[in-house]
């Protein structure tokens, strides 16, 4: 069994409703155990201009899934859930998953990287992973927590009400 953690996003639609959808989606998967989630987040868009802000979590899950199968079945959550891939890089969807991190693997295959290379830029991944698991290594970069709070808030608020967080 393996501990692995999912980064959630989405832009369009209802955002905070696709995310839970997905959640819901995980949790009955017999293959996959879900953890813990994190809290929503509401951030502001990374990539082309003009688009609504995301709503970000990230979830802990085992699984005795390999990673490559892993990916699969999210990205058939997210083509169950409205996801059109004909989009621009990095434009509006209606739900985003990515493999952030399977135990301490590392991998660089066309298509799968592990750690998801991005995700230690990124403050809307980190705020949500150190909220569920402070502790865990990001293999190259250091610890969540510690991750976290280098990169600061900066765009960053919760969902619910939209507080800032400072
Ligand atoms: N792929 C490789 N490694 C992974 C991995 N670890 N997890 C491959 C998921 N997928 C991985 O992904 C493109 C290809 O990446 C897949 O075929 C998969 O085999 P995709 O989901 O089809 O396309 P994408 O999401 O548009 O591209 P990309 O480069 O994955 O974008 P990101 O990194 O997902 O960024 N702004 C805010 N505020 N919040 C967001 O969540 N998200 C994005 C998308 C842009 N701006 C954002 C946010
Ligand atoms: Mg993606």
């Amino acid at each position: 069994m393996v501990r692995a953690y999912v980064g959630l996003g989405a832009n369009l639609g209802d955002p905070p409703a696709q995310l839970r959808a997905a959640l819901e989606w995980m949790a009955r998967d017999p293959a996959i155990g879900l953890v813990a989630r994190s809290s929503f987040y509401r951030s502001a868009p990374l990539g082309p201009a003009g688009q609504s802000d995301y709503c970000n979590a990230v979830c802990a899950v085992d699984t005795e899934l390999a990673p490559e199968t892993l990916l699969d079945r999210l990205h058939a959550i997210e083509s169950g859930l409205g996801r059109d891939r004909s989009g621009p890089r990095w434009g509006p969807r209606a739900l985003d998953l990515d493999l952030l991190l399977y135990g301490d693997c590392r991998i660089d295959t066309p298509r799968l990287h592990l750690p998801h290379p991005e995700m230690a830029r990124r403050n809307f991944v980190l705020a949500p992973l150190a909220e569920i698991a402070p502790d865990v290594e990001v293999p190259g970069h250091g610890r969540a927590a510690e991750l976290a709070r280098r990169i600061g808030r900066e765009g960053l608020a919760l969902w619910e009400g939209g507080t800032p967080l400072l």
